[in-house]
């Protein structure tokens, strides 16, 4: 056996990128080189899925019309519901033969979407993989923590081969048994925690619960993501874990996490690894594409996914792009925080609202744990907004105490986010904890 150790980092390899070369590409031969790959992915679509054959038909384009970067705009959009109505397996563009692995999504209503990979596909996720976490912190020799779930949803091996290919030992906990968890990062002292941010939460406080100083343990990053979460919710998982929690983002029918993740010399933002992607942002309205800067509906192209290419993928997600450049001198693009998903939004009495801002409000208040859960009920013919928050533990928690909280969150709420709801405050521990992705809206509101 040889004795593995943990490598503390030195000053020396700070800025150490996975791919140095291509992170730090020139934009114009960046462009280049997506321009020559998107020629190649439209080409394989289009010869390969009757899906895509019929909709550049009918929207009388061919991969032979592309000239330049721009002319992606003539393209038609793919959406989730082509993935469902293509299911299970029609929209991939290789012989089963070709493939290596299948994941699906979860499917909260209808058919769950089913994504598959080649060996080539997965060898590339690993490594997208392997750039997110060295620029979110992690080194060769680190110890990982990986408590994504493993299985069908792609945080558990995406992380865990990208962790492997990197050059770290990974520890696979997968999501649940959180004692066990925190025993096993007080004993085996893992640099990195890979989990959804309100997982990593639920683990600092049952760590908490125990008496353990996960502060003074080894862990020094966290890489967060899979769900929205906001920077007050960063903050205090900074400062609860004694970390650096960066963001991760990706979603299975691009490839998975990896798509973009934050550097931790700047945390502003995701670099989108656009030798492989190209992101648009376009109008969810009137579906035209927007300047970088403004902020819309997140689309992407995949450029080397060969058992299934993406072609205008829109996802729903609302965030915005920037061509700054990053401290960390990497050059890809950045994708600002994705403060939710467009189907996510909720209207309540006219007033556009995000479950993360909810999230960002009840963070900032010191008597308050940052769990709760958004419940939609019906007032009349109007939509209600009611929030479940919780009393920290050791804060006075006698009926009255409760109901006064209630009213003073709500008038936060109502001040900060300018919309009316109810507030129900509930005793320590009553609320239910995240295992991976929260499920913060509750829809009691009928058909
Ligand atoms: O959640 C992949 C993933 C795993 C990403 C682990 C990061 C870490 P899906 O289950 O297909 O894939 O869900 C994708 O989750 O469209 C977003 O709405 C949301 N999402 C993912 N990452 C973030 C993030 C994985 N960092 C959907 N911030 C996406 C906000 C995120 N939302």
């Amino acid at each position: 056996m040889t004795g593995q150790t943990t490598s503390p980092i030195s000053a020396g390899d700070a800025d150490f990128m996975f791919d140095r070369e291509t992170e730090t590409m020139a934009r114009s031969a960046l462009g280049e080189l997506q321009l020559e790959r998107l020629r190649w992915s439209l080409a394989h679509a289009y010869e390969r899925v009757p899906h895509y054959r019929r909709a550049f038909d009918a929207a009388g384009v061919t991969p032979e019309k592309l000239k330049s970067l721009a002319d992606l705009r003539h393209f038609p959009f793919t959406v989730k519901n082509d993935l469902r109505d293509n299911y299970p397996f029609s929209m991939f563009a290789v012989p089963m033969n070709d493939l290596r692995r299948l994941h699906a999504s979860s499917g909260t209503t209808g058919k769950p979407t089913v994504v598959a990979y080649t060996r080539g596909d997965i060898d590339r996720w690993a490594d997208l993989m392997a750039r997110s976490m060295a620029a979110a912190g992690a080194r060769p020799g680190d110890l990982v923590h990986n408590a994504y779930g493993y299985g069908l949803f792609t945080g558990g091996l995406g992380a865990h081969y990208g962790a492997e290919r990197l050059g770290c030992i990974v520890v696979p906990v997968s999501g649940g048994g959180t004692e066990r968890q925190v025993t096993l990062l007080q004993d085996f002292g893992s640099r990195i925690l890979c989990a959804t941010p309100s997982y990593a939460l639920n683990i600092a406080e049952v760590a908490e619960a125990q008496g353990v100083d996960i502060r003074s343990l080894p862990l020094a990053r966290g890489i967060f993501g899979a769900e929205p979460w906001s920077e007050q919710m960063r903050r205090a998982l900074d400062q609860r874990l004694g970390i650096t929690a960066t963001d991760i983002y990706g979603l299975s029918e691009i490839m998975g996490p990896g798509v973009a993740c934050e550097c931790d010399v700047a945390r502003a933002g995701l670099h989108g690894w656009e030798d492989h992607f190209l992101f648009e942002i376009i109008d969810p309205e009137t579906l035209e594409p927007l300047p970088v800067g403004e902020t819309g509906e997140l689309v992407i192209t995949t450029l080397t996914k060969e058992a299934l290419p993406m072609i205008r993928y829109r996802t729903r997600d609302i965030t915005r792009l920037s061509d700054e450049p990053c401290a960390c001198g990497r050059t890809h693009l950045r994708i600002l925080r994705v403060t939710g998903r467009d189907d996510d939004m909720l209207i309540i009495r006219g007033v556009n609202v995000y479950p993360s801002q909810i999230e960002a409000v009840l963070i900032e208040l010191p008597a308050i744990s940052p769990h709760y859960q958004i419940v939609l009920e019906k007032d009349g013919h109007l939509d209600a907004m009611r929030i479940e928050a919780e009393i920290a533990p050791g804060v006075p928690a006698d009926e009255d105490d409760l109901i006064a909280k209630g009213r003073e969150i709500r008038h936060h709420i109502k001040s900060v986010i300018g919309v009316s709801c109810t507030v129900t405050v509930k005793r320590p521990g009553t609320l239910p904890r995240s295992q991976g992705k929260a499920v913060r809206v509750r829809d009691l509101r009928g058909g």
